[in-house]
């Protein structure tokens, strides 16, 4: 499995990694769990609680998949040639696009002890931007190979350090809704170390264009060594903090570690 790919924005290579056999051989059975899971979940009703079993068998997978993670862990890269169409999987109703114009995304939780907020045009001036064609892995039993570019979290990181106790952010998405159009604010955990992963982007673009409101303008979060569910759409805030934050999707049952 190799991870070369020369991006457009005349990016090095990502280096290549070696797989462990054993460890695919794990994470197959883990992908089998989780598609397995998603797959009963769609069945007693999309997005009802999961029996306690399998919760529990979930938790136990996290312990293993965590036991597994490394922060040098690169996922596979794609060429352009195997990209896919992309869903727009807002699970409730897709936001008005009139939040963009005045967005910006708010950093609490940092070492200055000061909120900071970013709009798009701070953003993609001061980090560079780098592109990567990853698949995004949705727990109900699809996935798509897109191309994203965006600024590394890791980058933003340094810029606008955590407090010094911080483990976690929070990840939100306050212009999220429900299915009736009403607010219903999304949000999800990240531990640090995934956060600062180097294919974990902020990312403004979607195939060379910049996000549609479908995908998440101006800004969303693409975190290829985690589910679907927690490559947030439409940021809006991030929090870093010590304590593992609420998630969205842990609080009806799912999984909180969702690697895959
Ligand atoms: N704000 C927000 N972000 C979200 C979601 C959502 O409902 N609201 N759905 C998540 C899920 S379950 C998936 S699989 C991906 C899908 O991204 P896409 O809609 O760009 O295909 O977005 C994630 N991010
Ligand atoms: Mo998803």
């Amino acid at each position: 499995m190799s991870t070369k790919s020369r991006g457009c924005f005349g990016e090095q290579p990502l280096p290549t990694f070696e797989v462990n056999t054993q460890l695919l051989h794990r994470r197959t059975r883990r992908d089998l769990l989780l598609f397995g899971a998603g797959t009963m979940a769609a069945l007693a009703g999309a997005r009802s609680l999961l029996p306690h079993a399998l919760s529990v068998a979930l938790r136990i997978d996290d312990e293993v998949a965590k036991s597994l993670y490394s922060p040098r862990r690169m996922v596979p890269t794609y060429t352009k040639s195997q990209i896919t169409q992309l869903k727009n999987n807002y699970s409730g109703a897709t936001p008005d696009p009139s939040y963009i114009p005045g967005w910006h995304v708010t950093l609490d939780g940092l070492a200055s002890g000061v909120s900071v907020a970013l709009n798009i045009r701070n953003l993609m001036t001061r980090f560079s931007i780098h592109e990567q064609i990853t698949r995004l892995v949705c727990v109900e039993g699809w996935s798509a190979v897109a191309w994203w570019a965006g600024l590394r979290f890791d980058d933003l990181l340094r810029a606008h350090p955590p407090m010094s106790q911080a483990k976690w952010v929070r990840v939100e998405s306050s212009v999220n809704l429900d299915v009736s159009g009403n607010p219903d604010p999304y949000y999800v955990s990240i531990d640090l170390a995934t956060a600062l992963h180097p294919q974990t982007l902020l990312a403004t673009h979607l195939n060379s264009q910049p996000l549609a409101v479908e995908h998440g303008a101006p800004l969303r979060l693409i975190v290829p060594v985690k589910l679907g569910l927690k490559n947030v759409k439409a940021i809006t805030g991030l929090t870093y903090v010590a304590q593992e934050p609420r998630d969205y999707w842990a609080e009806r049952g799912y999984s909180h570690y969702d690697g895959i």
